[in-house]
């Protein structure tokens, strides 16, 4: 027992030597600093900023630690909308309609400044357009094709109807689809805008029949409905 304890002791004033014999490797100044404040650790790194997004108030939060915090601690937390002016963080706030970009960083007490870094938010509080733009107004469709670029008695589709809308939702969050409903109960949705947002009425029918769009953004926001009226014979056979 007496020698496992003078081992264990042994063991400790090797280890006590050994950090001894760091710190003072470390101790440029010679005898003026002590061993503890040899081994502080630096206390050049900056504060760390993380930034908080709001999507429904369009709020921004900002919060800034610095470590250790009985060193430098967080003098201010800065940013700038879009590149504009820098401002000094003072709790939340507003990064307006659209699509913007923030920029935001903290310097300590001690003046590190962090590297600054950048964010992208969206706020849509604004629904997307429509417009049907085909079947045109006054036009004559023969199975799918305009044929006839003005048609003096109202608009007529003899066969199937092409439908295409254009839907735009400014610099907000961007179309997510086009619902398309006809007055016979048919209704159909595009959701890829590539080429326009389209649907093909193939249904038979006969007479006047209504078309109505309605554009969805990605908040989840509707447009006003768009529609239309014209005259279809259609025998639906293919
Ligand atoms: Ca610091
Ligand atoms: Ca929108």
């Amino acid at each position: 027992m007496k020698k496992l304890i003078s081992v264990g002791i042994l063991g400790l004033l090797l280890i006590i030597g050994s950090i001894s014999a760091t710190c003072l490797t470390l101790d440029d100044n010679n005898s003026e600093k002590s061993i503890m404040n040899c081994c502080k650790p630096p206390y050049n790194d900056p504060p760390v900023t993380s930034i908080f997004y709001n999507p429904e108030t369009g709020m921004v939060i900002l919060i800034a630690e610095d470590y250790p915090i009985h060193e430098g601690g967080v003098k201010a937390t800065y940013y700038k909308i879009d590149g504009g002016e820098q401002q000094t963080y003072t709790g939340p706030f507003f990064i307006g309609e659209g699509t913007h970009t923030v920029e935001y960083w903290s310097v300590d007490n001690v003046n590190n400044e962090e590297t600054h870094k950048t964010a992208t938010f969206t706020f849509d509080s604004t629904p997307p357009m429509v417009d049907i733009t085909s079947p045109e107004e006054g036009k004559l469709y023969l199975f799918g094709s305009q044929i006839m670029s003005t048609f003096s008695r109202g608009t007529l589709c003899i066969g199937k109807v092409p439908v295409v809308a254009f839907a735009d939702d400014g610099d907000g969050s961007g179309v997510s689809m086009v619902m398309f409903s006809f007055s016979n109960g048919d209704s159909g949705y595009d959701d890829d805008g590539t080429n326009g947002f389209t649907y093909l009425f193939k249904d038979m029918h006969f007479g006047a029949l209504t078309i109505t769009a309605v554009a969805i953004d990605n908040i989840g926001l509707t447009s006003t409905p768009d529609s239309m009226t014209l005259d279809v014979y259609n025998l639906g056979l293919i």
